[in-house]
């Protein structure tokens, strides 16, 4: 062994490390979040806004807030809540999702959801369309979702307030 390998693998060794420990400080909350299921609501003829469901699984020890949405068929995308005020469903936005450590959060009819408002374009049962969350850290996940038919929303539909 002569001092110059020695050198070189000191160096290699702490490149390695510093590759480490910069990844894990950088790691990105979208890369642990896992969805599933998701899926965007058809939007009813006459209708200005529509919603889409996923639930979202965390994979790692922190929580995670999802604190924004976007999509490429609607001016905007807001997080909505459902509460029920002696029986009647109200929709309000709020300003997150909490995605519990090593836990879920699921968006679903007459819970949390991620509404479309102002379509660019009709959203019809059997099309795609691309919903971006962004998390509390600024990293960003797309998720391709089918629009599906869900006539038995309808009624519930007409509770919604905007
Ligand atoms: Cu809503």
């Amino acid at each position: 062994m002569n001092f110059r390998l020695h050198t070189a693998s000191y160096a290699l060794t702490i490149g390695l490390l510093t590759a480490l420990s910069s990844s894990a400080l950088l790691a990105a909350q979208a890369d642990d979040i896992q969805v599933s299921d998701p899926f965007t609501r058809e939007m009813p003829p006459g209708a200005f806004a529509t919603a889409s469901f996923m639930t979202l699984s965390n994979q790692s020890a922190q929580n995670i807030k999802l604190v924004q949405a976007s999509t490429n068929v609607a001016k905007s995308a807001e997080l909505h809540t459902h509460s029920n005020n002696n029986g009647v469903m109200r929709m309000r936005q709020v300003s997150f999702f909490e995605i519990p450590a090593k836990g879920e959060a699921k968006l679903q009819p007459s819970g949390n959801h991620i509404m479309l408002i102002s379509p660019t374009q009709p959203i019809q049962a059997g099309e795609h369309v691309t919903v971006t969350l962004t998390f509390e850290d600024g990293s960003n996940k797309q998720v391709n979702m089918p629009v599906k038919s869900v006539m038995k929303q309808k009624q519930h539909d007409h509770k919604h307030h905007h």
